[in-house]
């Protein structure tokens, strides 16, 4: 049986990414909800309501495990998909917020994510259940994921952007700073430059790989399965999603549907 991997758009595939990776026989089943994206300054309804239309959708496909692989998802579904669903869920906030725990050295952390994720507070929540200690700087950065899924990201403006968006993390001596969205790892070198290479960044994928298989084995669900295939569906144009997703597998990828939910 495949996994089942969705997010607003593109950015889940960094996850999907290291999952295929560190998995290599597992199928995965990636739904990308691109028409609707950016998710992260929609109302906690409208995000609760699409992230179980592309559960529903994967859920038919019989999928073993659903990973949210978005944070804004995973701050506002991830409790109730766990208590509803009969199949293991995991999000990307957790993952994230214990690789930050053990990166750090001077229990300073900043958060970046969108409006939704920061405003709900899940990383600073996740973090001080690990460590009380820790203090948590938290920036709402609600136009990274729109640059992201535009694919014009490279662009000199581009940098001056989030040159500015990042400037209140200036005087916060951080030493480790979570990409809290997982849209923000394909912006991560021009991210790293305007910061500074004294701040290590965190994306959550590797954690949440890491993470994903350890509740399969400890579950008895690893696959032995020698060859496999990965399916993505979109909602938007598969055109532009192939384009984005061959850029961040830096292989063409095939298997991708246009679907609706
Ligand atoms: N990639 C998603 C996240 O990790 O929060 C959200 C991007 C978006 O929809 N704004």
């Amino acid at each position: 049986k495949p996994i089942g991997v969705i997010d607003s758009g593109v950015g889940g595939l960094t996850v999907a990414k290291q999952m295929i990776r560190q998995l290599p026989n597992e199928e995965i089943y990636y739904v990308g909800d691109t028409l609707r994206c950016p998710y992260g300054s929609r109302s906690y309804d409208e995000i609760r309501q699409f992230t179980w239309e592309m559960t529903y959708y994967l859920l038919d496909k019989d999928i073993k495990m659903l990973v949210i692989a978005c944070n804004t998802a995973t701050s506002i579904v991830l409790q109730e998909m766990r208590e509803k669903l009969p199949i293991p869920v995991i999000g990307v906030v957790h993952p994230g917020a214990r690789a930050a725990i053990k990166l750090t050295k001077n229990n300073r952390i900043g958060v970046i994510g969108t409006n939704a994720t920061i405003h709900s507070h899940a990383y600073k929540h996740a973090l001080k259940r690990i460590n009380r200690t820790v203090e948590i700087i938290e920036l709402a950065c609600p136009e990274f994921a729109g640059i992201v899924e535009s694919g014009r990201y490279t662009l000199p403006d581009i940098f001056d952007h989030i040159h500015e968006a990042l400037a209140p993390l200036k005087e916060s001596s951080i030493d480790t700073l979570i990409l809290g969205c997982t849209h923000y790892p394909l912006l991560s070198s021009i991210i790293q430059e305007v910061i500074g290479s004294q701040i290590k960044l965190i994306s959550s994928g590797d954690q949440t790989a890491l993470e994903v298989s350890a509740i399969l084995d400890q579950q008895n669900l690893l696959s032995t399965k020698k060859s496999v295939s990965h399916s993505f569906f979109t909602t938007g144009s598969p055109v532009a999603f192939r384009k984005i997703a061959s850029s961040i597998f830096q292989e063409p990828l095939e298997h991708i549907k246009q679907i609706k939910l």
